[in-house]
């Protein structure tokens, strides 16, 4: 009987801004599919990502940083965005940095107890502890915040402790079939995708100049035989950012679009042509609807 079990769950990867989510989702699915960077408050939407293996399929849903900012509607959107996630799920991963611990942590924290979800405790980027010793009392002041179904120090960097991590997360599912084909890796849908690989070279190039994240829109995603031809626009707030975008006689922009078009191909295995454009739209990131008809166009499936 228990060598034919087979497991079947949704997992959150829940944490504060930063502290590797979706690094630790592409390093466990052995594929980039969600978008990172040094910058906080990288992802805004829950993104799924599929793993099957020997004894099941986990089910992962990658969420926006919870953060304790409710200045922006932008802002206050990502934190719905994560709480919505958690409240389905079989499991829920707190991600936490090694060894920091601060007020936006116990947030979440709070929200994952709140949803009443069992949680598993991950301790991670490891490869950046300068003395290991520092580890053990960490890992003791966190079991003391709450019962944790137990605490498992990772690396999403160099994959360290991810196989035990894989492990314990599997022997929590509950017993079911599959959900996906086993070649399945995502729910999202191809133009989503694309909107997001844009966006991440946005974070990536842009994140400290730009007051606020710029956001993307598909306009045109056209599956030929040959190559997917896709064209995008990039909104933002002011002409003076848009004028950054675009650079010195369009330099700026045309690498931009580039690294975007490498990461297409990466991730969707054909040749992709790709137009970029830029449109400014004022005040976006405070104005509710204005946010809804935005990011609402590039939904998944
Ligand atoms: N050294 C080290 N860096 C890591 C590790 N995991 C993630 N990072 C880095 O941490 C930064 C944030 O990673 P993300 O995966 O975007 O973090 P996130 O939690 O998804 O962030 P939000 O989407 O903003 O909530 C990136 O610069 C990653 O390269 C790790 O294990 N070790
Ligand atoms: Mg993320």
């Amino acid at each position: 009987m228990t060598e034919h079990t087979n497991r079947c769950g949704a997992i959150a990867l829940v944490g504060r801004p930063n502290v590797g989510k979706s690094s630790l989702l592409n390093r466990l699915l052995g594929q980039k599919l969600s978008i990172t960077s040094h910058k906080a408050q990288t992802t805004r939407d829950a993104i799924v990502g599929i793993k099957t293996r020997d004894g099941g399929q986990l089910v992962f849903v990658d969420t926006p940083g919870i953060h304790d900012r409710s200045d922006h509607a932008l802002n206050r959107k990502l934190n719905r965005a994560a709480r919505a996630a958690i409240t389905d799920v079989d499991l829920a991963v707190l991600v936490v940095e090694a060894v920091k611990f601060g007020p936006e942590d116990a947030l979440a924290l709070r929200a994952l107890a709140d949803a009443h979800a069992p949680v598993i405790a991950v301790i991670n980027k490891i490869d950046l502890l300068d003395h290991k010793e520092k580890l053990l009392p960490f890992l003791h002041g966190l079991a003391e915040r709450h019962s944790f179904q137990c605490l498992v120090p990772v690396s999403a960097r160099t994959a360290d402790g991810l196989d035990r991590l894989e492990q314990e997360l599997l022997a929590r599912l509950p017993v079911g079939d599959n959900w996906f084909p086993e070649d399945q890796l995502t729910d999202c849908s191809s133009r989503f995708l694309a909107a997001e690989l844009i966006r991440e070279q946005l974070v990536r190039r842009y994140g400290d100049e730009l007051p606020y994240q710029t956001t993307v829109t598909i306009e045109r995603f056209q599956e030929e035989p040959s190559r997917y031809r896709i064209n995008a626009l990039i909104w933002v707030e002011r002409d003076s950012q848009k004028a950054i975008l675009i650079g010195h006689r369009g330099e700026a922009l045309k690498a931009t679009a580039t690294a975007a078009r490498a990461a297409m191909q990466r991730l969707f295995d054909t040749p992709v042509h790709l137009e970029l454009w830029i449109k400014v739209r004022k005040g976006w990131t405070r104005d509710e609807t204005a946010l809804r008809d935005l990011t609402s166009a590039d939904a998944r499936l």
